[in-house]
């Protein structure tokens, strides 16, 4: 840990502070289901707060990447490098010291007080007490009905002349970040894998690998191009069998018999053996399996498996370990919001945090997503920040859009009047949002695909508008274009019907019955965390070609894959819808649709467009 410079002495605190009035920063305006305020929080115990503090040119963001990643930009593919990237957006000396300036003047001794390597965060050792004093707030204790616990407030305020400096801090009004513990994947049917690998019959009723390059046209054994990367992310308890990953090679991928993906762990991930069934290996079989397979022996699939067993870990845990500029602190530190190594618990990971020393492959695909309103919109706002600043270094980020159509992870929906939930990190601008497509019933790979349908695949696809994060300007005509001509029937209060703000999925892949090999046996499971890792695998591969042909990753795609020069990229889903909170949800449409995106990938068209750019 480093303590803050000596450059910030007392002489810095003048009489403006304690004249400044003090505005409320953040309010919740609901308790996420399942949640109720138990009691007050002891006033005596300790509260580490952590203090984000504002970062400068973000005005200027969304332009600094399409400068990067549009196809018509004369700078695309011209990706920043980490330090760039970090000097453009480090906070300012005057944040800094703005912010500890204030914490000095309300009696916060000047070594409780530190500041990331980084230099983005600000560290404050407190008790309650202090706590509440320094942001006019209470603290209670609120339990689950899970038995699990989390201290937060409902509001904070903040001097009127340090709002300009701090993002957010916490923990205040945010829930628990970690990664909910099951994924987003749909229910896992048992059946028997009568298919052989290249058939292409009943690819309605068994994904597999062959019916996957059949609809998207997907070349057998990619060159693999040296330097080449992608990265799949597990969350505990989630595991890979090795002797799963071999039943399946045998059968569908020639040459990876015996092949493991290359394992990174972070904050104590492992491969763990103790639990073993189909909740804990379904996604890591499904994503591991399927990625594997399309991109073939030739190119490694790297596993980033983050968090130990006990408390787990948060998309940030991922992101500080691949981003040295985002990370807190180089040896971990005490905190109840992201999870904290080395862990505390008996048991626990003792090593620390990476920060910065995981290297990030060109392609990074989670199958998990999260209920935007459990986050507040700062905190959201921040980490969308990170994965648009991987975009600038050209990594694609891929989540999947959920499986509970316009509804909840826990198929609720919000309020009386019964309120969409979008899917976060999907509603982030800078993130690729992938929906599912099924074949559906009766149909083969030749015909059209249609939207997810529960009825057959268990799942209907996440999709819709975000509360929290503005339209981007990539996919403003085709979402306008979507609102005109099939304009939603809801009233305004359950969905944000305003037309603008962010919509998704960006675009969709199959996610239905997808045969994999599981716990010894074959058994299918469908969701948008098939269709994730099978994009993912797809991007590797016109990744493959470019760099073969000595150019860049593709990087952030959204504003290409919106741009003209790639509508013959997609093959368009018009049929099938999202339904959830007792509506028939959205509707898929000709077109970019709140279902479906812009559609399903085909391939050669795909590489053919990359090729052109530079
Ligand atoms: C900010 O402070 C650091 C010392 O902590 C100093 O090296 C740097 O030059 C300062 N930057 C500006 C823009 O004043
Ligand atoms: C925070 O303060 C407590 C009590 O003063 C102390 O025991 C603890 O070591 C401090 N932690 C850090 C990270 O400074
Ligand atoms: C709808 O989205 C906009 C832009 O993201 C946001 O400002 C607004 O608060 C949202 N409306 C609701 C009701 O959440
Ligand atoms: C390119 C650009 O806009 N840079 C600005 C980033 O923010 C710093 C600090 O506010 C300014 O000094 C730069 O001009």
């Amino acid at each position: 840990m480093r303590s803050l410079p000596l450059l910030l002495t007392l002489s810095l605190v003048g009489a403006r502070g304690t004249l400044s009035p003090w505005t409320l920063h953040e309010k919740r305006s609901q308790i996420p289901s399942g949640w109720s305020r138990a009691q007050q929080h002891e006033p005596s115990a300790m509260i580490p707060l952590r203090i984000a503090l504002t970062q400068p040119n973000i005005s200027n963001f969304e332009e600094y990447l399409h400068d990067v990643s549009h196809p018509d930009s004369p700078n695309y593919g011209k990706h920043w490098t980490p330090e760039e990237v970090a000097v453009r957006f480090a906070p300012s000396n005057e944040s800094i010291s703005t912010v500890h300036e204030w914490l000095l003047q309300s009696g916060v001794d000047p070594s409780r007080v530190k500041l990331s390597p980084g230099r983005g965060w600000l560290h404050v050792n407190s008790t309650v007490a202090e706590a509440e004093e320094l942001l006019r707030t209470k603290y209670y204790v609120y339990d689950h009905n899970t038995g699990a616990r989390h201290v937060a407030c409902e509001s904070y305020h903040l001097p009127a002349h340090v709002t300009p400096h701090i993002d957010f801090v916490t923990p205040t009004i945010h829930f628990d970040a970690k990664v909910a513990v099951r994924p987003s994947h749909g229910p896992v049917v048992n059946a028997a894998a009568k298919k052989n690998s290249d058939s292409l019959e009943d690819c309605d009723k068994q994904m597999t690998p062959a019916c996957l390059r059949a609809l998207y046209g997907l070349k057998d054994k990619p060159a693999s191009a040296k330097g080449n990367s992608f990265g799949i992310v597990q969350y505990p308890p989630q595991a890979y069998r090795q002797q799963d990953l071999d039943s399946f090679a045998k059968k569908f991928s020639t040459g990876l018999d015996g092949v493991a993906p290359k394992v990174i762990s972070i904050d104590g991930g492992t491969d763990q053996i103790k639990y073993v069934g189909h909740a804990y290996n379904t996604e890591s079989s499904l994503d591991l399996e399927y990625a594997m397979g399309l991109v073939g022996p030739k190119q490694k699939v790297t596993l980033y498996e983050v968090g130990d067993m006990i408390e787990g870990a948060s998309y940030n845990n991922f992101l500080d370990a691949i981003d040295g500029f985002y990370c807190f602190f180089m040896d971990g530190d005490d905190s109840t919001f992201d999870p904290v190594y080395p862990d505390k618990h008996h048991g626990g990971y003792k090593g620390g945090q990476p920060c910065g020393t995981t290297k990030p492959t060109n392609v990074i695909s989670t199958s998990y997503g999260w209920d935007e309103h459990a986050l507040s919109n700062l905190y959201a706002g921040r980490q969308c920040l990170e994965y648009g600043k991987l975009g600038l270094m050209g990594i694609t980020v891929l989540y999947p859009s959920g499986d509970n159509g316009v509804a909840a992870i826990d198929q609720t929906c919000t309020g009386k009047g019964k309120t969409f939930v979008p899917s976060f990190p999907s509603t982030c601008p800078f993130v690729t949002s992938v929906g599912a497509t099924q074949v559906s019933s009766g149909k083969s790979v030749h015909d059209p695909e249609s939207a997810c349908d529960a009825a057959q695949a268990g799942v209907y696809s996440g999709g819709g508008w975000s509360n929290y994060f503005g339209m981007p300007g990539y996919q403003a005509d085709a979402v306008k274009g979507y609102l005109k001509h099939h304009r939603p029937p809801y009233a305004s209060g359950i969905w944000n019907s305003t037309g603008k703000s962010r919509a998704y999925p960006d675009m969709s892949a199959n996610g239905a019955n997808y045969l994999i090999a599981i716990d010894n046996e074959f058994a299918t499971a469908s969701g948008t965390s098939a269709a994730a890792p099978v994009v993912g695998a797809i991007l590797t591969m016109v990744n493959d070609a470019r760099i073969a042909a000595g150019k860049k990753p593709v990087g952030f795609i959204n504003p290409t894959i919106y741009s003209k020069k790639f509508a013959q990229g997609f093959h368009d889903v018009t049929t099938g819808s999202n339904p959830g909170c007792d509506t028939g949800g959205f509707k898929a449409a000709k077109g970019w649709d709140p279902v479906t995106g812009l559609g399903t990938p085909n391939f050669p068209k795909l590489v053919e467009a990359w090729m052109k750019l530079p």
